[in-house]
């Protein structure tokens, strides 16, 4: 008897080895069938101008394996769009995904019914069917689009394409430009993995453990000594913040998310949350391989080289303007620098499942630059943990609440970053279809501004910033942790 129960377990168990086997042969064989990803393309786009967009499956080499991943036009990153200020633009899109999807246009003050929101300004995409967004864009500057849909999953596997608004007469002082995407991914047992009915990592979101610069491992760029190079920086990453830097040189900071600052200035790195982007310029005085940073506490990835040649340039100083038609057009806002804040919102999150674990990094450091706590992160889903924006007047959470604005109107928004919560971490805060200002951190007031999108409020801080409402319509306030937006972290401003 014994016996037999033994050779039927063994039986069952050589079984299942022999069907994961076969089904890992049949992901192998399936994968070498997908078209391989494409370089990125450029595409200008002219006023009125039609552009067809579809988000297709494709295979990509990652560490060299060759895995499943999604891009926009076959491409990771997607095309980049260039595009005239103030000029309306078609995008026909089609889902060629097994998934449904939106794409949302980051940053972009369009229309409501085109932001890409589920349930919000239209229903998903499902697969195989197509759909039109028509754009708009009245500021000039560095936006992106991405989906607003599983965004946890769908973004980490490539869906990610920026969008470059040039002014009409468009003039540069720069002699090269170059868009730059930082990513990373988590790869387990060579693949990417996800649950199809909820996102893991819900505590800390998804860190990755291949970083990424424009989906690449090895990222390099060709430029001439003393040319004047112009990034364009934007972080993709679920939740990685990233200290970017270029060894030995230093960067004039020229804009961020929305804009350009009021004052231009020189650093030698520059701090982006997801959905963030900067504009620096740099220059080489020396011939050189200079090495792409992202400096953190607790270490230096390699990003990337830039490979300078040679030339007989003369290197110019990187000079810095101030840029006062940016202040003008911040008079109204800045009236609003002393006003009581409109609306407060206490970040925090619930976790009824873990509440007898102590979930604080005693760390001392106000940002979460990596996972510490990797095993609790990857049991956390978004289905037992809930991160938490609360109104603090009526107490009312995330969607049980609808912020009520006129168009026209400018509101002060406080935010403040609960460090008693079971795990404070920092939470980069994304308005749809609005632009602001990040007026003060704990008091502090700012005296170097940029129109923005996205603001990191930092674990333990209190922060305001000074929206402008101009656009109608129900747009979105969450999030741009992937993981922490599917864990319920949104709300809804309701500009009439
Ligand atoms: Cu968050």
């Amino acid at each position: 008897m014994k016996i037999r129960i033994i050779l039927i377990c063994i039986a069952s168990a050589l079984l299942l080895i022999s069907c994961a086997r076969q089904a890992k042969e049949d992901a192998i064989f399936s994968v070498t069938e997908l078209p391989r990803v494409e370089a990125t393309t450029v595409e200008p786009i002219s006023p009125n101008g039609i552009f067809e967009l579809e988000a297709k499956i494709v295979r990509k080499e990652i560490n060299g394996k060759e895995i499943r991943m999604f891009g926009y036009n076959g491409q990771i990153p997607g095309p980049v769009l260039k595009v005239k200020q103030n000029s309306n633009v078609t995008i026909k899109f089609k889902n060629s995904l097994d998934l449904p999807t939106t794409v949302h246009w980051h940053g972009i003050l369009l229309e409501n019914k085109y932001d890409g929101v589920p349930n919000i300004s239209r229903p998903e995409i499902a697969p195989g069917q197509t759909f039109s967004y028509e754009l708009r864009f009245p500021h000039e500057g560095i936006y992106w689009y991405h989906p607003h849909i599983r965004e946890d999953l769908q973004q980490e596997y490539g869906l990610y394409g920026s969008i470059l608004v040039e002014p009409a007469n468009f003039s540069t002082d720069f002699d090269k430009d170059e868009i730059l995407f930082f990513d990373d991914l988590w790869i387990e047992d060579g693949d990417l993995s996800f649950l199809p009915d909820k996102a893991t990592h819900a505590l800390m979101g998804r860190f990755g453990n291949v970083l990424l610069v424009n989906g690449k491992t090895n990222y390099s760029l060709t430029i001439e000594k003393g040319e004047i190079l112009r990034l364009y920086l934007i972080d993709s990453a679920n939740t990685r913040m990233f200290n970017f830097s270029i060894e030995g040189t230093k960067f004039r900071v020229v804009g961020g998310d929305a804009s350009f600052y009021e004052k231009e200035f020189l650093s030698d790195s520059v701090v982006l949350g997801p959905g963030e982007r900067a504009i620096v310029d740099v220059i080489f005085t020396h011939p050189g391989a200079y090495k792409l940073m992202n400096q953190i506490p607790q270490k230096t990835y390699a990003l990337g080289i830039i490979n300078v040649i040679d030339s007989s340039l003369m290197p110019k100083n990187l000079t810095l303007k101030l840029n006062t038609e940016v202040s003008r057009g911040m008079q109204e806002v800045k009236q609003y620098i002393n006003a009581s804040p409109d609306f407060t919102f206490d970040l925090s999150v619930d976790l009824p499942a873990m509440k007898d674990h102590s979930m604080r990094g005693d760390d001392g450091e106000d940002i979460e630059w990596e996972d510490t706590m990797p095993a609790m992160n990857a049991v956390s889903t978004s289905k037992n943990t809930k991160w938490i924006l609360r109104d603090r007047a009526t107490g009312k959470e995330n969607m049980d609440a609808t912020h009520q604005v006129k168009k026209g109107e400018i509101k002060k928004i406080r935010f403040y970053n609960d460090p008693k919560s079971t795990h404070p971490m920092q939470h980069p805060l994304h308005l749809h279809g609005q632009r602001f200002i990040l007026i003060a951190e704990d008091g502090k007031i700012n005296d170097n501004l940029v129109w923005k999108d996205v603001v990191v409020v930092p674990k333990g801080k209190t922060v305001d910033i000074i929206v402008e409402f101009t656009n109608p319509g129900h747009w979105m306030f969450h999030c741009h942790i992937a993981e922490h937006l599917e864990a319920g972290m949104m709300t809804v401003f309701e500009v009439s």
